[in-house]
């Protein structure tokens, strides 16, 4: 990645040196743009071996990690026997593939207490912060849908809660409250006009958490983190992969699909500072709910998908008073790339909700549309 350098000075080299890898290490270098781990692309020297996804974990934001690796396993080892049974499938880029360490762990601990995991390296594979057409939208869907559709049977106990109430709004408001009243970084004075727009819209957005405490829409297994470049495509721009399962486990579709939309169907960046640009296209709504819809439009109950059209608000919503919060806070959760990072994110996915409301009577008619 342009711009990016292994600021730690991480011995790579070594780490990669505790995993079972089958090649030689090449070299090391920084990848992606996620907000959470350190995450770099490993290269070997045979041209014919894998190349490998090396992360630090980040473990101020995962508390237990042995836990969150054992989903990952849990999951991944589920995914493996489902892809094995349909025929032509590319198991090793379909799925993400954990590489054991030389002690049989899907984790090590370093001699300075960093934990660190690895994957086999998807190939020739596409991933957008962006999209630009209906057809890549239609992809993601259909990549989000099958991935639900295909954990849905998954055996034995609930899965570990890795971020206790992730997506409760109630939890997240109450949080921001308490950081506003403590105003640890001095900066609330700064953000009253985003505040009160959280403020105007809080009621409206608890309803997907009291449809499930009345029991109308089923707890699933969800992923949690489906934005954009979570989702890869192959080198046709078809869904090949879903990744980054740090955060699968129990929830509702309705944080899916949403987070999704928040991402996909945006016309501009995540953190766009010049608002204008910022806007949801109602063609990529339209497409991504399509492709997911061909995939789980069996198995949602009635009120599940009527819900689809609100989701959208809901987690741009619940994104935008995270990173308010960690503004606030002094930005101690996400990982910023200037000092205002978290400002500019907030009041671009605040612009991007009104650009959802503004929709709001045509996203529902979409949905009732195609259910
Ligand atoms: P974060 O939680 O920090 O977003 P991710 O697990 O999403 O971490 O990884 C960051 C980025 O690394 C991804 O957005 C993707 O570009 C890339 N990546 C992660 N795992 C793989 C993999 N197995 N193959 C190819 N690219 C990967
Ligand atoms: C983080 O891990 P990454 O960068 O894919 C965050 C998501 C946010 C997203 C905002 C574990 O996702 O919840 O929606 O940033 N992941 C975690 O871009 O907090
Ligand atoms: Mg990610």
């Amino acid at each position: 990645m342009p711009g990016k350098e292994n600021k730690m000075n991480y011995d790579l080299k070594e780490i990669f040196g505790y995993f079972t890898a089958e090649g030689t290490f090449l070299k090391g270098e920084p990848y992606g743009s996620g907000h959470i781990h350190d995450t770099f692309l490993v290269e070997t020297v045979e041209k014919e071996k894998d190349d490998y996804i090396l992360q630090r974990l980040n473990n101020n934001i995962f508390k237990n990690i042995p836990e969150l690796q054992h989903n990952i396993e849990r999951v991944t080892v589920h995914l493996r026997n489902k892809l094995k049974s349909v025929a032509g499938s590319d198991i090793k880029r379909e799925c993400l593939s954990l590489v054991p360490s030389r002690e049989g762990k899907s984790w090590i601990v370093d001699r300075n207490g960093n934990f660190w995991r690895m994957y086999i390296f998807i190939s020739n594979h596409r991933s957008y912060n962006i999209v630009d057409s209906p057809d890549k939208a239609f992809e993601g869907g259909k990549a989000i849908g099958r991935f639900q559709a295909m954990l849905a049977d998954m055996p034995g106990e609930p899965l570990f809660e890795t971020i206790p109430s992730f997506h409760d709004i109630e939890k997240r408001l109450q949080t921001l409250s308490l950081k506003i009243k403590e105003n640890p970084a001095g900066r609330v004075s700064s953000v009253t006009k985003e505040i009160d727009m959280v403020l105007q819209r809080a009621e409206e957005m608890k309803i997907i958490l009291k449809l499930g405490r009345e029991g109308k829409i089923p707890v699933r297994i969800t992923h949690n983190d489906t934005k954009f470049n979570n989702i890869l495509l192959d080198e046709n721009d078809k869904a090949l992969c879903v990744i980054d399962l740090d955060t699968v486990m129990p929830g509702y579709v309705h944080y899916d699909f949403g987070d999704a939309i928040r991402t996909a169907a945006n016309t501009a960046a995540e953190d766009e500072q010049d608002l204008s640009k910022v806007n949801m296209d109602i063609r990529l709504f339209k497409a991504y709910a399509e492709g997911y819809l061909s995939e789980t439009g069996k198995t949602l109950n009635n009120i599940e998908k009527e819900y689809l059209a609100f989701a959208p608000k809901l987690i741009t919503y619940t994104i935008a008073v995270r990173f308010l919060t960690d503004f606030i806070d002094g930005d101690k959760y996400f990982k910023i790339h200037s000092e205002l990072h978290n400002l500019q994110r907030t009041r671009a996915q605040l612009k991007l909700v009104m650009s959802m409301e503004e929709q709001y009577g045509d996203m529902q008619k979409i949905i009732r549309d195609l259910t």
